[in-house]
């Protein structure tokens, strides 16, 4: 049988659950989750391999207008999704009720396949759904609505096999072991600290953190990880340290239990805060972060 692969990009406005569906299609925790918008701000590649295809997920930022050299960034990943895509899905909610007409007409353009999947579903009655997908199906007559709760697993086998069934046939695209990513797991280490950050602190500082894995040393016992959290002002560090360093400590400990249970290992993780004024405006340290341009 001919061999399936291609990239299936998946994008939507911040917050709708992009990341939430794509942990559920890999059956892996690949990107990070947080109640707050714009959590996600790189293109994350998650790679599920069969005997005969194999599926590059691509989870990206939610799109933003840009008020910050960052968001610029974020949005060039979202762009490089657009265009290296073979189907795309793009996703919203129960709750949202308009589509980013530019991105879709863009998918209209391109030709390429359409999945548009409508999540959180458990937030609404099965006529509301019914509702929702009729009022989509209207505006995007040539678009596979697929309605889901990514967070309850609802109904992901059926955009798994919408997936399968619209992958064009190709040689695989990245050797078919058991990589699941092409990122390394510094970077999720660095993703995970981060979710904390996200998760603990309020306004701007999450918004204004940035987190990098110094060191990782695996000893017989435990591995010992570093990392440093760059913040823009010195209040935002006071933040996070907290009082005698309550809040770092609090921090240090969400994180390292998640670690442990990433990497399967007892971690010693040690973190500390630094200042890096305004990196979120400043190109060359963004491009330090791992950012592009
Ligand atoms: N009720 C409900 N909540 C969900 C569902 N899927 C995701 N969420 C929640 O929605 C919030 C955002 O989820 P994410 O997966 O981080 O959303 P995202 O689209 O990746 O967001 P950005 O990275 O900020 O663009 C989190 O609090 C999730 O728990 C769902 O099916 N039902
Ligand atoms: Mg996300």
């Amino acid at each position: 049988m001919a061999h399936k692969s291609g990239f299936v990009n998946i994008i939507g406005h911040p917050n709708v659950g992009k990341s939430t569906l794509m942990n559920q299609l890999m059956g892996e925790r690949m990107s990070i989750i947080t109640p707050k918008a714009q959590t996600t701000r790189h293109r994350i590649l998650g790679i599920m391999n069969g005997e005969d295809y194999q599926i590059v997920y691509s989870d990206t930022p939610g799109i933003v207008q840009p008020h910050y050299k960052l968001h610029e960034s974020m949005m060039k990943f979202v762009q490089s999704a657009m265009q290296d895509a073979d189907v795309f899905v793009y996703l919203t909610e129960v709750g949202e009720n308009k589509f980013e007409e530019e991105v879709i007409e863009k998918i209209k353009l391109s030709g390429k396949p359409l999945i548009f999947v409508i999540n959180k579903v458990d937030l609404v009655t099965p006529e509301e759904v019914q509702i929702k997908i009729a009022g989509w199906q209207e505006q995007l007559p040539d678009a596979h609505i697929i309605p889901i709760s990514a967070k309850l697993n609802f109904n992901i086998e059926k955009v798994v096999q919408e997936v399968i069934d619209q992958l064009p046939e190709n040689p695989p695209y990245f050797p078919k072991d058991d990589e699941l990513s092409d990122r390394p797991l510094r970077f999720f280490i660095s993703e995970i600290i981060r979710e904390k950050i996200f998760l603990q602190f309020q306004k701007e500082v999450p918004y204004s953190a940035e987190v990098v894995v110094d060191g990782y040393r695996e000893d017989p016992k435990i591995t010992v990880i570093t990392a440093t959290i760059y913040v823009e002002r010195e209040t935002q560090k006071a933040i996070i340290l907290g009082h005698q360093g309550a809040a770092i400590k609090k921090l240090g400990t969400a994180a390292r239990k998640d670690i442990e249970k990433f990497i399967d290992a007892r971690v010693y993780l040690e973190l500390s805060v630094k200042v890096s004024d305004d990196w979120r405006s400043d190109e060359l340290k963004l491009k330090r972060f791992g950012y592009e341009f």
